[in-house]
């Protein structure tokens, strides 16, 4: 019998709301996860990738998470791991630190048996290259086999790389696959093999609602997963729904019946009611002891300028104009980078400029066509000069000098702010 702990999706380093104390949450959950690992004595700590949440971690990050890897390396726990999207660079791996160290062992092709379970590794491959891939892993003498990897798989929603390719043409029999990438844990059954992902140990997004965790999983005459909650930061989320007469005092009131304390506050208005500042909302969680607040307003104002949208909920309001410009994917990954996540600030042009330079390299023409739609602006992808212009000759009509801001360079589709938004 073999028991791990199967964990993924830690994003160590992710400075989310732009609050240390964010940063000290992932690296936190990470600790808790090791300690658990400890305390229940496993057979080994399993990562199914993006450890750090992006490729260029800080000092403090990287020693800290060495400072956990001791403590299981102390506890003589394995851990073994693959490289995610998030975190991985074009050359030597973090990982590859590690196991320099002797803290880690890199997933491959070949066999790491634990136990009577042989363990083997599949990085996140980019989708242009995963056509070009064999499946084929050295055969092992183990009772039982797993495969960690890292990415979207079918047939779990919105997977793009399909797990049942891989479990039928593996040249080893896998008894289950351990995933990351999608931060909400589920489990699935594709032929005999047991795919599940464990989620993320912090919530990477407001949407991770549910309390976050991570698998254990057992392999005996069957495998068994089972799950086990992490002590993350309280996030409390109001909905709140306004009748006509109702503004921003009935939303602090029901904000107030909250404890607050330490708190990341996400507040969602909806309904009818008055217009309402956020800001008014955010100060006063902040004043009952919130970590941070958002305040998204979904409500639709029907004022003189006739807008679409609320600004209360800019992003919504972007992403739809995002999706009639027609971008091409390459286009679409830069707005994502720049815009929606998960990049800091401060690596925003290095992850733009290292993504692109990554589908030239790849060759993937595809992902600088556009999409579908009725005015395509195909330039943003030519920011920094790394696109491959030959293929670009419908787009010539475009600025080409964008400066990364989506669907900002052709000044006659946007005639006010408005519209814009
Ligand atoms: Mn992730």
């Amino acid at each position: 019998m073999t028991r791990v702990i199967h964990t993924g999706d830690t994003h160590i380093g992710y400075q989310q709301y732009h609050v240390p104390e964010r940063r000290d949450d992932f690296l936190n959950a990470f600790r808790q996860v090791v300690d658990d690992a400890i305390g229940s004595g496993a057979d080994a700590v399993v990562h199914a990738g993006d450890l750090f949440h992006d490729r260029r971690p800080t000092l403090t990050d990287v020693l800290g998470t060495l400072d956990v890897l001791e403590r299981l390396d102390d506890a003589d726990i394995p851990f073994l791991a693959v490289v995610g999207n998030h975190e991985a660079k074009r050359d030597a791996q973090w990982l590859d630190l590690y196991e320099s160290l002797g803290l880690a062992t890199r997933l491959d092709d070949e066999p790491r048996v634990i136990g009577d379970t042989a363990f083997y590794g599949l990085d996140y491959v980019p989708r242009s290259q995963r056509d070009a891939l064999d499946y084929e892993f050295a055969s092992h003498g183990a009772d039982h086999a797993a495969l960690v990897s890292h990415g979207q798989f079918q047939p779990f929603d919105y997977g793009t790389w399909d797990a049942t390719a891989i479990v039928d043409e593996a040249t080893v029999d896998f008894d289950a696959l351990l995933l990351g990438d999608e931060h909400a844990p589920g489990t699935k059954q594709v032929d005999e093999a047991w795919l599940t992902y464990c989620g993320s140990t912090e919530r990477a997004s407001a949407d991770e609602r549910d309390d976050r965790g991570y698998n254990i999983v057992t392999f005996d005459d069957d495998v068994t997963i089972t799950r086990r909650g992490l002590d993350t930061r309280e996030f409390v989320f109001v909905e709140v729904e306004l009748a006509g007469d109702e503004g921003l005092e009935h939303v602090r009131e029901r904000v107030g019946e909250y404890d607050l304390s330490d708190a990341v506050v996400i507040v969602h208005v909806d309904g009818e009611g008055e217009p309402i500042t956020p800001a008014g909302i955010e100060e006063f969680a902040l004043d009952q002891g919130a970590l941070v607040a958002r305040v998204t307003d979904h409500r639709e104002f029907a004022d003189e300028r006739e807008v679409a949208v609320s600004f209360a909920d800019p992003d919504e309001a972007v992403h739809e104009r995002v999706r009639e410009l027609g971008l091409s994917e390459a286009a679409r990954d830069i707005d994502e980078t720049i815009r929606a996540s998960k990049v800091p600030d401060s690596n925003v042009a290095d992850t733009v400029e290292e993504r692109v330079a990554d589908l030239v390299e790849a060759g993937d023409l595809a992902a600088f066509d556009g999409a579908d739609a009725e005015s395509a602006h195909p330039e943003t992808e030519a920011d920094g000069g790394h696109a491959p212009t030959d293929d670009r000759s419908s787009a010539t009509d475009e600025t080409a000098d964008a400066a990364g801001e989506t669907g900002s360079a052709d000044p006659d589709d946007q005639s006010t702010m408005g519209e814009y938004l």
